[in-house]
């Protein structure tokens, strides 16, 4: 799977649950094995320590110690570090280093400052809690997202701030004129995220921020390249539902990349396979029903399912038919040959 941290959690629970209920007696319940490829556009060096929000916010999630309710750090949190950082005047004032979170940091710092790679201390900090699925980075390469903003009071006209800035303390309200990942030329997948693409039996885009999560994950040199070439059915779940954002604020970012916010545009910005793009099935909501004719014409298996996430249970279920969906779109591009991952059933299919 390829997610970023809030709206990725919930579906990437979502689809451990549904491997479980499907291929039950496994380890970490389930026969299946799950890689998530995780966006690291969001990094950030901030009070002298390494951030990871979304690799963070999948960890605690799946590890059940998450703060469900805001959707990042961990639950019962407690902030008397923070209070003194900003006694100090270090870090930002309006960014929250939760105590528990700072333990996070400052192990994956020491452990950095040691000369572990990235996905080495991602491996280190996984093997706490039984995750049930491989959480890999997308690249040891710090490629931090920074953000261009309109400033009419600098002679350029726009200056650039970190990603984090302007999405936690300007709630993305700024408007962005372009998004730059630092570093990029010089970045190569993680150890084993081609082999992971390339070698799985289906790949699916969870509902994350098309530019800022999966665009950065895309933006990757040679992660495109192994998703063009796997044999493995690539299926996208819509963040978007009838016009509007599930979680986050993506609605801020699509604009920048001119593209609408609306399923059927975020399905044909990653557009179809057979045509260079990214996707073989798309998902959309009940309410994006109508977009499925005009998805199905530009090549994608398209259906319509409810998105909406609201417990475990609509997680698998949403997991089911993204599944479904995707041995729909390998049978027909391998007419005949038996389908291991199918249920009968994709209500609203095309
Ligand atoms: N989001 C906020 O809105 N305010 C915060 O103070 C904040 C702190 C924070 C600390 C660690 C961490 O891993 C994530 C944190 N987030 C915070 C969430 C994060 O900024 C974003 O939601 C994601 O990067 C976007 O997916």
């Amino acid at each position: 799977m390829l997610a970023g941290g809030v709206g990725g959690s919930r579906f990437v629970r979502g689809v451990r649950e549904e491997c479980a209920r499907r291929w039950p007696d496994g380890e970490g319940g389930s026969e299946a094995s799950v890689t998530v490829v995780v966006n690291t556009g969001d990094d950030i060096w901030l009070a002298g320590v390494r951030l990871m929000p979304d690799f963070d916010s999948l960890l605690y999630s799946l590890a059940g110690v998450n703060d469900a309710e805001r959707g990042w750090g961990r639950a019962g949190e407690t902030e008397r570090v923070a209070a003194e950082l900003r006694e100090w005047g270090v870090g930002w004032p309006w960014f929250t280093l939760g105590d528990l979170d700072l333990g996070t940091h400052l192990a994956r710092t020491a452990w950095l400052r040691e000369g572990a790679t990235v996905s080495e201390v991602a491996e280190r900090l996984q093997r706490r809690w039984p995750l049930g699925v491989r959480l890999l980075p997308a690249t040891d390469t710090e490629v931090d997202t920074w953000v261009d903003v309109a400033d009419p009071d600098v002679p350029e006209g726009a200056r650039a701030m970190h990603f984090q800035e302007w999405w936690t303390r300007y709630r993305a309200a700024l408007p962005a004129l372009a998004f730059r990942q630092r570093n990029l030329r010089a970045a190569q997948p993680a150890p084993g995220v081609v082999e992971a693409i390339v070698g799985s039996d289906v790949v699916l885009v969870a509902p994350s921020n098309p530019v800022v999560s999966i665009g950065t994950i895309l933006s990757v040199p040679g992660i495109r390249e192994a998703l063009a070439e796997t044999h493995a059915p690539v299926v996208g779940v819509s963040p978007i539902i009838g016009g509007r954002v599930v979680r986050g604020m993506a609605d801020a970012c699509l604009p920048v990349i001119g593209v609408e916010t609306t399923a059927e545009a975020v399905g044909r910005h990653y557009g179809a396979r057979s045509s260079g793009g990214l996707l073989d099935g798309w998902l959309v909501d009940e309410a994006d029903a109508a977009s499925l004719a005009s998805l199905a014409s530009l090549g994608l298996a398209a259906a319509s399912v409810p998105l909406w996430m609201r417990d475990l249970g609509t997680s698998a279920d949403l997991a089911g038919a993204a599944l479904d969906l995707a041995g729909r779109a390998r049978r027909s591009a391998a007419p005949g040959r038996p389908e291991p991952l199918d249920r009968p059933d994709v209500p609203g299919a095309t």
